[in-house]
């Protein structure tokens, strides 16, 4: 991070951001680079880097057609833990889970990962079941998990309703104490300042509008700002993926949805631990800031809108009072939407395609946040060899030819 002395640091707080270091150049586009990512969110962002610096790939172009983080990355909420049921999810969300652990220091860049742990709570017999089952799983994977009784819960969140009162009254969670909480735009920004200082050309309003494809192989883009060449190109365009298989004459199994969020007024500190309720439908924690962050599902319909409909707000803001009776006074400040690519068994899809050089890695959902730093991770490995890494290959397209499905919806969180 750029250092000033006592009296560098007060004259930059006074001055008008112009006077302000670049974190990244805004550098015209190079005729042709031996790497393309399309979409400038976490995933295409640190795939850049790691390609820069564990592989060695620096002619790399990041092509983004809004502003970094502009998509779902600074959209999210900010889960981040790696409680998944299947070998194959748990193994690459758990590679994701140690990178967090140290990416800050990797970054030099505060990304103000909190492991502040996750509740996922329990409200029937076979709720409990599942959860049982799910920790079961995960520590048999090595990953850390355990599974608490409503008194257990109840001693973690005092706030929290867990009398036999409620609707469906909390009959415990599973904890994953890890688990937590990051800053969403810091995570863009830190590997856009790492990949740049690594040599990688960061293009900013730049819009991917067809492919360059010959004889089956993708040898470039065109681009708002002209055509530019690459035999490999890496497609992470979340919601948008689609859009883009289509551009190159491919169609995905996956759908764009809406999801929302809200956060409230800022709070004095009342809750330490991530709450989420997949029964009850909705989740909450409180940022550095105060404010209350909460979420639910994905509106049902199709959208490319980045924004969601009233009554998915009241759904969510009835299961958090109905949880939290304390908050049913509180402000909400803010809303927005994001578009969510689902996949049919609510996993991604890190593949190849029938174009050669043509990659994508999408299809993360309601729940690619925690994933970034692994799954940046395995792309980059997997374009810089030509071959898949080994924990990206299950994710592959071809198991929806090969009905090697990996069903994830008891683990993903939010409904979809
Ligand atoms: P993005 O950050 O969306 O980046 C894709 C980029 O591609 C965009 O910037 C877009 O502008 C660009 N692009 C698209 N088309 C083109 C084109 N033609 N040319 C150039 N650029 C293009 N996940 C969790 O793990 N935990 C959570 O708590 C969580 N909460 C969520 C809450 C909400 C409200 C939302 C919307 C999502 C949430 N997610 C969560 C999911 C998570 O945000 C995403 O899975 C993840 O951020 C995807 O990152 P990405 O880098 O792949 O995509
Ligand atoms: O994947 O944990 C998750 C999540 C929480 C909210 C949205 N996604």
């Amino acid at each position: 991070m750029q250092r000033y002395s006592g009296f560098g640091l007060v004259k930059h707080a006074l001055s008008h951001h112009e006077n302000w270091q670049r974190q990244w150049r805004n550098p015209t586009p190079k005729k042709a680079y031996d790497v393309i990512i399309i979409g400038g969110g976490g995933h295409g962002l640190g795939t850049a880097y790691y390609l820069a610096k564990e592989f060695g790939i620096r002619n790399v172009a990041v092509i983004e057609k809004g502003w970094l983080g502009g998509g779902n990355t600074a959209r999210n909420t900010t889960i981040v833990r790696s409680n998944y049921l299947w070998d194959e999810a748990a193994a690459l969300y758990e590679h994701s889970m140690k990178r967090w652990e140290g990416l800050s220091q990797d970054l030099n860049y505060n990304v103000m990962f909190s492991q502040r742990g996750v509740l996922n709570l329990g409200h029937t017999l076979q709720d409990m079941r599942d959860i049982q089952r799910r920790v079961n799983a995960n520590r048999l994977n090595g990953i850390d998990g355990e599974v608490l009784d409503a008194k257990g819960v109840q001693e973690l969140v005092p706030i929290m309703d867990c009398s036999k009162n409620a609707r469906y009254p909390v009959m415990g969670a599973s904890w994953q104490p890890r688990a937590g909480v990051a800053r969403h735009d810091a995570v863009a920004w830190g590997y856009a300042r790492g990949a740049d200082a690594l040599g990688v050309d960061i293009l900013q309003q730049t819009e991917v509008t067809g492919f360059k494809i010959r004889d089956g192989q993708v040898y470039g883009v065109h681009t708002t700002r002209g055509d530019i060449e690459a035999k490999t190109v890496g497609c992470v365009a979340a919601g948008n993926s689609g859009v883009l298989a289509k551009m190159a004459g491919l169609k995905l199994p996956l759908e764009s949805h809406p999801l929302q969020a809200l956060v409230s007024e800022p709070l004095k500190p009342v809750l330490d631990t991530v709450v989420m309720s997949n029964h009850v439908h909705g989740y909450i924690s409180q940022s550095d800031k105060g404010d209350l962050v909460i979420g639910a599902g994905i509106d049902g319909y199709n959208g490319y809108g980045q924004r969601g409909s009233y009554p998915t707000v009241e759904h969510t803001l009835q299961a958090v009072v109905e949880m939290f009776p304390i908050f049913s006074r509180v402000r909400m400040n803010r809303q927005w939407g994001g578009i969510v690519d689902t996949c049919p068994d609510a996993c991604p899809l890190i593949s190849k395609t029938k174009v050669k050089g043509l990659y994508f890695n999408c299809g993360w959902g309601t729940g690619g946040f925690k994933a970034t730093p692994g799954s940046a991770h395995v792309f980059a490995a997997s374009l810089a060899k030509g071959e898949m890494h080994p924990l990206a290959a299950p994710f592959s397209i071809d198991r929806f030819n090969t009905g090697a499905l990996i069903d994830e919806h008891g683990a993903a969180g939010v409904a979809h």
